[in-house]
């Protein structure tokens, strides 16, 4: 079979259903009821933000393991939903006007995910403006820049040292905004919202783009409370199991993922 449908509230089943998906990307046919969402995915930061607001949201979901070690992001048939050859994508069977729909752009799912269910979307002008704000800023900050930070120091064939300091620094100035900004509240954006959702599989992280939580003491208590939820929880241990045999010094995995160029 190529698919794996992830249950809320039933992690063991969904964790091994995930670990024994293929790699096909061939969706969920499902008779009768509505069909789960499909969830384009590989077990990264970017994949868990979805993972993580689909279990807080107890909207059943069908893993669609995108190997992207192995090019799966290159297909036809996935290039069709998300067109920038990156997972995470989705497509909701019950879109609007009950039509289907897809989205990528982790950003954009989560928008349309906490409008389709109004939760950790305020409907209120100010109070989305505060959640978008730093979405976009997770989106444009955090997301990248650990990104590079954790490639020049984790995956360059060659040590670059400015580079390395480049973006360790970025990761700090960026760690220090997180601090002040939690200072005196508890969530990013007021309440719980997909604007720390966003945030927290990356800062989970922290240690591989160089830095531990020690100097930014409010963001490791956001980090511990976060971590402590269920869902996060769920949402962070949705495996696939190729991807625990993954190379990354593997030259033909190193082809498709750090040499690409346009098509
Ligand atoms: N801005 C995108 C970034 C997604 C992204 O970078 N996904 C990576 C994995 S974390 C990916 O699919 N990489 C495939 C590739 O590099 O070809 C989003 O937030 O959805």
């Amino acid at each position: 079979m190529a698919r794996s449908t992830a249950k809320p509230r039933q992690k063991n089943a969904r964790v091994r259903k995930a670990r024994r998906a293929s790699t096909s990307l061939k969706p969920a046919g499902h008779a009768g009821k509505k069909k789960p969402i499909d969830l384009y995915y590989w077990p990264t930061p970017n994949g868990w933000k979805i993972t993580i607001m689909l279990e807080e949201c107890s909207l059943p979901y069908t893993v669609i393991p995108v190997n992207i070690s192995k090019g799966d992001q290159f297909k036809p048939r996935f290039l069709a939903i998300s067109p920038n050859n990156r997972m995470p994508a989705i497509v909701d069977h019950d879109g609007p006007d009950g039509r289907p729909i897809s989205i990528f752009e982790s950003g954009a799912i989560l928008q349309y995910l906490g409008r389709k269910t109004g939760k950790f979307y305020p409907r209120d002008e100010r109070g989305r403006v505060e959640v978008d704000q730093w979405l976009f800023w997770q989106m444009a900050n955090l997301g990248p820049k650990a990104g590079e930070a954790n490639h020049f120091r984790n995956y360059a064939a060659e040590k670059l040292p400015y580079a390395i300091e480049r973006f360790s620094n970025e990761m700090n100035r960026i760690y220090g905004v997180m601090n002040t900004r939690l200072k005196d509240r508890e969530f990013l954006a007021g309440n719980y919202s997909i604007a720390d959702i966003a945030c927290v599989g990356w800062a989970s992280r922290a240690e591989r783009h160089g830095h531990d939580m020690s100097g930014f003491p409010n963001v490791r208590r956001w980090l511990e409370t976060l971590l402590a939820r269920p869902a996060v929880k769920r949402g962070l241990s949705v495996k696939v199991e190729a991807a625990f045999h993954v190379d990354m010094k593997d030259p033909k995995v190193r082809a498709i993922l750090f040499n690409q160029k346009a098509r």
